[in-house]
């Protein structure tokens, strides 16, 4: 038996958790974590989800007994309580934190879908904070991540915490030259594009300021998330997501 298989190794998913966490470390940003099971208010209103919003349904919602608490569906309120924190101590922004952790949505379960995956969210706030900010920390994050210049796209999108809001894509692993997008080949990953979804990204809300007590009038911050799994699968070329989660030594030993 060799070293490696009798002490064991870090899950691969932690691996990549350990690796992003380590590239906004340098970046200045601080890790915070928080609740599984989360409130109303953290998970949903404070981050401008509407009572009637699609994404509080029961489809898409693990909701805890009693009906006032979630498994969170994302780390922001992670962010959230970071802000209220803060500024409970006295301490105004600059914040720049990353959350990372396991999120939870009730929906059905295939190769690229799992009820519990996890996230990792950034949030940076403070003065005249732009959208060359937000592009600026993504195209120095993926060239930590890639280890070489990438090019990082921005797309118009919805998100009901930022406005406005982008999907945040990268170049297709397979089809990148000199970090570049390259289009028109016959590739099952990004479909010919050049280009694969990495995340959501938006400048923050002014209502999300709001409800920790923050003047939009003052303060801005720019936030976005992805998903560490489909990094996972991408790095260690997994073709199912629910290997991270069978157990399987013999799986997870290759990694
Ligand atoms: C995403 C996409 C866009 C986000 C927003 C916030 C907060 F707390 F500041 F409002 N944290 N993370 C965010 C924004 C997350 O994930 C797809």
């Amino acid at each position: 038996m060799s070293e490696i298989e009798k002490k064991g190794h870090l899950h691969p998913l932690t691996q990549v958790i350990w690796e992003v966490c380590q590239a906004f470390r340098e970046m200045g940003f601080e890790v915070a974590e928080g609740p599984e099971v989360e409130d109303e208010f953290h998970n949903f209103d404070a981050l401008n989800i509407p009572a009637n919003h699609p994404s509080r349904d029961m489809q898409d919602t693990f909701w805890v007994k009693g009906g006032k608490n979630v498994l969170r569906t994302q780390t922001s309120a992670v962010q959230v309580r970071y802000m209220e924190e803060m500024l409970k101590q006295g301490k105004q922004p600059p914040f720049s934190i990353i959350a990372p952790g396991k999120v939870f949505r009730n929906e059905a379960t295939d190769a690229r879908h799992e009820a519990q995956f996890h996230q990792i969210e950034c949030l940076l706030v403070g003065q005249d904070i732009s959208v060359a900010h937000l592009k600026g920390y993504l195209t120095e994050l993926f060239a930590k991540l890639y280890g070489k210049e990438t090019e990082v796209r921005l797309r118009p999108s919805f998100f009901p915490f930022v406005e406005p809001a982008f999907e945040t894509d990268t170049p297709c692993l397979k089809c990148t030259k000199d970090g570049k997008a390259v289009k028109g080949n016959q590739c099952s990953l990004c479909s010919g594009s050049g280009w694969m979804e990495m995340g959501g990204s938006g400048m923050v809300h002014p209502n999300v300021l709001k409800a920790v007590n923050l003047d939009p009038e003052i303060w801005r911050g720019f936030a976005f998330g992805f998903g560490v799994d489909r990094l996972a699968m991408l790095k260690f070329g997994v073709d199912d997501i629910r290997t991270f989660y069978e157990g399987d030594l013999r799986l997870m030993k290759q990694f």
